[in-house]
């Protein structure tokens, strides 16, 4: 326990100790060619807790990274044999962007152009040797914060608020490798655009709140469902599933018991008992482009709903 009014200190401490939890998970890749500059740094992460990979050069680095998907962070030496930090901070950008994966570059000689040759490569930092453990310490919780922050901030951009589905913008940058990924294994797929119906009345009827918890509701039993596929909130009441299965038939027949098993079901929401059903508009294995298979989905939805809604049409 650190008392609160004590301002500074408590704010340093509670630093620490939210480092020495959260780094436990957060593997570091030391790579120097110099045993005890290795040990050195290897020592510093471990106080902190973090999890440490070590390597003599860039090509090994690059293997242990291969290895090692957990790795956030390589700090890296200039001067290797085999290849030098530079060209290993060069290698590790054509693999993986700075969202995934922060460098700092490590050098005695030459201050001012290594870091410069550094950052221009790639690299996020830069440490100077010989540094004192709390310049280093600060360079690394620095760049952890930004690794955080930009994982933050991709999880808001990518996510539907109300439900915690992914959200449009996420469904529309999954769902091309997903179907990709259906036809590479032959197997049978569809795009499913479902509809809540009369959901306005819903609102109208329970209140907004109550409107909000069914959409919750919805999403929750389509995870139950459906866990396996793409699914996500495209927008208000409306909903995009990608799945796969073993036949058209058993792909509709999944779906059609998710139809029932919704139109069955009451939702009990403050001292409301509320009952609602959904339309689904289906595409199989369709070969378009995603914008068209949508529009095809939707066109098929349309049809269900005009067709007298809680129905599926293909
Ligand atoms: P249909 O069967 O033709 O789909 O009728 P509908 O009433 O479901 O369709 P309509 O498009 O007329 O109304 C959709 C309603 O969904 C209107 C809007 O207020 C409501 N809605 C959209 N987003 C949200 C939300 O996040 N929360 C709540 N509670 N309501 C929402
Ligand atoms: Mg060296
Ligand atoms: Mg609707
Ligand atoms: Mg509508
Ligand atoms: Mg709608």
């Amino acid at each position: 326990y650190i008392p609160k009014e004590n301002g500074q200190a408590y704010m340093y401490l509670k630093r620490i100790l939210y480092w020495q939890r959260k780094n436990n998970k957060i593997s570091v890749l030391v790579v120097d060619d110099s045993r005890s500059a290795r040990l050195h740094i290897a020592d510093l992460l471990k106080r902190r807790n973090f999890t440490v990979h070590i390597a003599e050069n860039g090509i090994e680095a690059l293997e242990v990274l291969e290895k090692h998907p957990s790795i956030k962070m390589v700090v890296t030496d200039l001067e290797m044999p085999e290849m030098d930090g530079i060209e290993l901070t060069n290698e590790i950008r054509r693999r993986f962007n700075r969202d995934l994966l922060a460098i700092i570059g490590v050098s005695g000689a030459e201050y001012g152009s290594n870091t410069a040759r550094f950052i221009k490569n790639g690299a996020d930092d830069f440490l100077r040797k010989p540094f004192c453990p709390e310049e280093f310490y600060c360079r690394i919780t620095q760049n952890i914060e930004n690794l955080a922050n930009i994982e933050q901030i991709q999880k808001v951009a990518f996510t539907d608020y109300l439900t915690e589905l992914p959200n449009r913008r996420a469904f529309f940058q999954q769902a091309e490798g997903c179907i990709t990924r259906y036809r590479s294994k032959q197997a049978e797929f569809c795009l499913v655009m479902m509809d809540i119906d009369f959901f306005k009345k819903v609102n109208d009827t329970y209140g907004h709140n109550a409107g909000d918890h069914v959409l919750k509701m919805l999403a929750l039993y389509l995870r139950k469902h459906f866990g396996t596929g793409l699914i996500a909130r495209l927008g208000g009441e409306e909903f995009a599933v990608l799945i796969e299965g073993q036949s058209k038939q058993q792909l509709c027949a999944k779906l059609n018991d998710f139809r029932k098993e919704i139109s069955e079901k009451t939702i009990t929401y403050e001292k409301d008992a509320i009952n609602f059903t959904i339309s689904i508009g289906v595409v199989f294995n369709s070969t378009e482009l995603l914008a068209k298979q949508m529009s095809l989905a939707d066109e098929a939805l349309y049809f269900a709903k005009e067709n007298g809604r809680n129905q599926i049409k293909v």
